[in-house]
């Protein structure tokens, strides 16, 4: 086993020349990427000496990138040189939860860990062993390697549905794999819809194309459940009950039915059952819409009428739409529009949505899904609560990395009572201590992006890169890879893979051959050996990706063919008049998710956790601007400060960010108020389809003294 201090060797990043940025004498420039869970996977340029980084920048040859990083990335060299990143293995002291540790040995950790996990085996099997893990990099090889691991072990297979699989299911019932347009062909579009997204705030690249777009002349449109700050970019911006968007969607068919603006030709060569989908809107009305979405129907009609009339139409697809109980039913009635007026014929026309370009690769090398036992044991991750407090198979140990449930996964209060269990072994690899890793037993040093090479596979950008280490890590910090091998040799695995060294697996993978990269030239290929980002082509835009070759408006392998509109859980509760407000949750711009919080910069200009809910839902229940509020449902009560705003409508409350534990006023934060229920389709989480009732924390405290 490779001891304390040995690092494996590694080749580093090569110093890029001739861009145009003067740096210290002793100083180079390396290309790296942006390891976050953003669809643009920005294409870096890290300033260092080979020791230590100084400053990142975007890497101006990136065809994406083009130069621009957010503002969070901005300072990367703060994360990277922190001085509380966690450097070394660690073992708890105290009680669960407080954050009280001790410095071990890298030996010391894994003897330990791989003994726990034998004895656990023999004693239980390996399905009580729960591996949890998410985005924390997104690159392929560190956030995928775990999954060889654990399927060697036969321990729980993870289902990684807590972002968005219920959009990704709608699509497939409708469009199979059909890929929608690269992202640098947004300003060919001359009609903008950004449908249920904020994408100035997590999709940089997307909304710089969309100002391009304007600046030409296009006009933008925002449907949405609030007006966030991204509203600045669209033109007009229409405010949609929550979880109501499908009923918008098949209205504005019907209108543009009626008002003949479909494209019959497109319909009949492109598209399978448009006869039947059309004939179902007749009950459709702007009217019926109405009711349900809370829009005017002259502005129904309108909104169709010019997407329908629009020469190059295309939609932007946001994924808080569809974390709903509704999920995938809402992508197809949304998904129908484009088809219906054949979008994809224009240039810049159709869709824009996630695109997998990891399948540009063979990640079962990484994934080994063939090792995972038949009938082997499934946890869905919304449902983490419920998997920790199962008696009749219990979960004895959890592995956490590239996660930090603590704070991201919903019922948040029943995670933590898992958490606390004295019974569960719980091992957290992570960079710093979160509220997860204060739960931890044993606590594992990770490494950074610009520390390990890796296969960079952006989900909305389609420009992949091969990266190399710029620095080494600091103190015994380790990659995911790197930790798996300790793991897998203390197991006793002896499978050729973990003889392969982080620098080999990228080779190997990046190595074999794969038909969507198969598809460059001479200059492609070298350029993406040399580190450079390089897009994926993507195929004819009618080239549809299902097995009939067409757009499936009625699918008839499904239980409903026939896209309609379902309501979603909230509206059963807001729709009662008994004071409830639809809960929804949205991503801050100074954060992702639970990441960039140690950087006080952006973690001050962020603010205080605050419940965004609108004037008169306030005056309703005497609440004023920055007051104490009680925010409860019946999963747990959360104390926010009221940010009283027109921005949320009546009946609607937003909560922005992720918060720590500490940064919250009653310890607990809003996914204590977010339930386990998945989507109708994808099991995927359904995190903006909750209800609450709030009132001042004054207020509340009075009843529980008086009660
Ligand atoms: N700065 C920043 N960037 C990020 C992230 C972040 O947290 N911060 N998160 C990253 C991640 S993990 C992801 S998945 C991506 C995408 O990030 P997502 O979290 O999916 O964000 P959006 O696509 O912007 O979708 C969220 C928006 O959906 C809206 N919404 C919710 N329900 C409804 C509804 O029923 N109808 C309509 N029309 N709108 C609704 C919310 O109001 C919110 O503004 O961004 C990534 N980028
Ligand atoms: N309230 C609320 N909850 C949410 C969301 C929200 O917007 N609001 N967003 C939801 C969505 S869309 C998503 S995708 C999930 C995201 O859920 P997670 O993927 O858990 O997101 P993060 O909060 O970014 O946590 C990632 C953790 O991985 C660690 N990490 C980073 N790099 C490495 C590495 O190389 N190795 C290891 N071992 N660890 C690493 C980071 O330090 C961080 O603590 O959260 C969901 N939950
Ligand atoms: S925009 Fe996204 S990918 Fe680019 S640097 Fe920022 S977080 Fe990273
Ligand atoms: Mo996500």
């Amino acid at each position: 086993m490779t001891g304390t201090g040995i690092n494996i060797s590694i080749s580093k990043a090569r110093p890029v020349r001739d861009c145009g940025w003067e740096v210290p004498y002793g100083h180079y420039l390396a290309r790296s990427a942006c390891p976050y869970d953003c669809p643009d996977a920005c294409g870096l340029l890290v300033e260092t000496d080979g020791q230590k980084i100084y400053k990142v920048s975007g890497d101006p040859q990136h065809p994406v990138t083009d130069g621009f990083i957010c503002r969070k990335m901005s300072r990367y060299e703060d994360t990277v040189n922190h001085k509380e990143r966690i450097l070394y293995p660690m073992k708890r002291l105290g009680k669960k939860g407080r954050g009280n540790f001790m410095r071990i040995s890298w030996d010391e950790a894994i003897k330990e860990i791989t003994d726990r996990w034998k004895a656990l085996i023999l004693s239980h099997g390996p399905s009580c062993i729960l591996p949890y893990s998410y985005s924390g990099v997104e690159h392929l090889i560190q956030n995928k390697c775990g999954e060889a691991f654990f399927n060697r072990m036969g321990a729980v297979r993870l289902i990684r549905a807590i972002c968005s699989p219920a959009k990704s299911a709608g699509f497939e019932q409708m469009y199979g794999q059909t890929p929608g347009i690269f992202i640098n062909d947004i300003p060919k579009s001359d009609y903008i819809i950004m449908w249920g997204g904020n994408i100035k705030t997590t999709w940089l690249h997307a909304a710089r194309k969309i100002v391009e777009a304007k600046k030409g002349g296009s006009r933008v449109v925002l449907i949405e459940a609030y007006a966030h700050d991204g509203a600045s970019l669209a033109d007009e911006v229409i405010i949609v009950r929550p979880g109501s968007d499908g009923a918008l969607a098949l209205s504005m068919a019907r209108v543009m039915r009626d008002y003949g603006l479909l494209d019959k030709a497109f319909l009949e060569s492109y598209t399978s059952g448009h006869e039947a989908f059309l004939n179902s809107l007749d009950a459709y009305t702007p009217q019926w819409a109405a009711e349900i979405t809370g829009i005017a129907p002259c502005v129904i009609v309108s909104l169709a009428l010019s997407y329908g009339r629009a020469l190059a139409p295309l939609i932007v697809f946001g994924s808080g739409y569809s974390r709903h109980g509704n999920g995938a039913m809402t992508t197809r009635c949304i998904a129908a529009l484009p088809a219906l007026v054949g979008a994809f014929s224009k240039p810049g026309g159709g869709y824009l949505a996630h695109i997998n370009s990891g399948q540009a690769f063979n990640r079962n090398i990484i994934k080994q899904p063939g090792w995972f036992p038949e009938n082997g044991r499934t946890i869905n991750m919304n449902q983490l609560a419920k998997a920790l407090s199962d008696k009749a198979q219990p979960i004895y140990s959890l592995y956490v990395y590239n996660s930090n449930p603590a704070n991201v996964a919903p019922a948040q209060r029943q995670v933590l009572e898992g958490l606390l269990r004295e019974d569960l072994f719980t091992v957290v690899h992570e960079r710093f201590m979160t509220d997860t890793a204060k739960y931890a037993d044993i606590i594992l040093p990770a490494d950074m992006s610009v520390e390990h090479g890796d296969i960079v596979t952006p989900y909305g950008a389609l420009c992949v890169q091969k990266i190399a280490p710029v620095v080494s890590p600091p103190g015994e910090c380790k990659s995911n890879w790197d930790t798996f091998i300790l793991l897998a040799a203390a197991m006793g695995y002896d499978d050729d893979l973990w003889k392969l060294t982080n620098e080999q697996l990228v080779e190997k993978i990046s190595g074999e051959k794969n038909p969507w990269r198969e598809q460059w030239d001479q200059a492609h290929a070298q350029a993406f050996e040399e580190g450079l980002g390089v897009v994926l082509p993507l195929p004819d835009a009618l080239d549809f990706k299902t097995e009939s070759g067409k757009i499936l408006l009625y699918n008839e392998r499904l239980e409903e063919p026939m896209p309609a509109y379902r309501p979603n859980y909230s509206q059963r509760l807001t729709g009662s008049n008994e004071g409830w407000l639809a809960l929804v949750i949205a991503p801050a711009k100074e954060t992702l998710n639970s990441t960039f919080t140690e950087q006080n910069r952006l973690k001050t200009k962020r603010g205080p956790a605050c419940l965004k809910i609108n004037p008169t839902d306030a005056k309703e229940r005497g609440i004023r601007h920055m007051d104490l509020i009680e925010a409860s449902n019946d999963l747990a009560s959360v104390l926010f400060y009221a940010l009283v705003t027109r921005q949320v409508p009546k009946g609607t409350a937003v909560a922005e960010g992720v918060y720590d534990m500490e940064s919250m006023p009653g310890g607990l934060s809003v996914n204590a108020l977010l339930s386990s229920r998945l989507s109708d389709f994808g099991e995927a989480s359904t995190l903006c389809d909750n209800a609450i009732k709030i009132r001042l924390a004054a207020a509340a405290a009075q009843s529980c003294g008086n009660g």
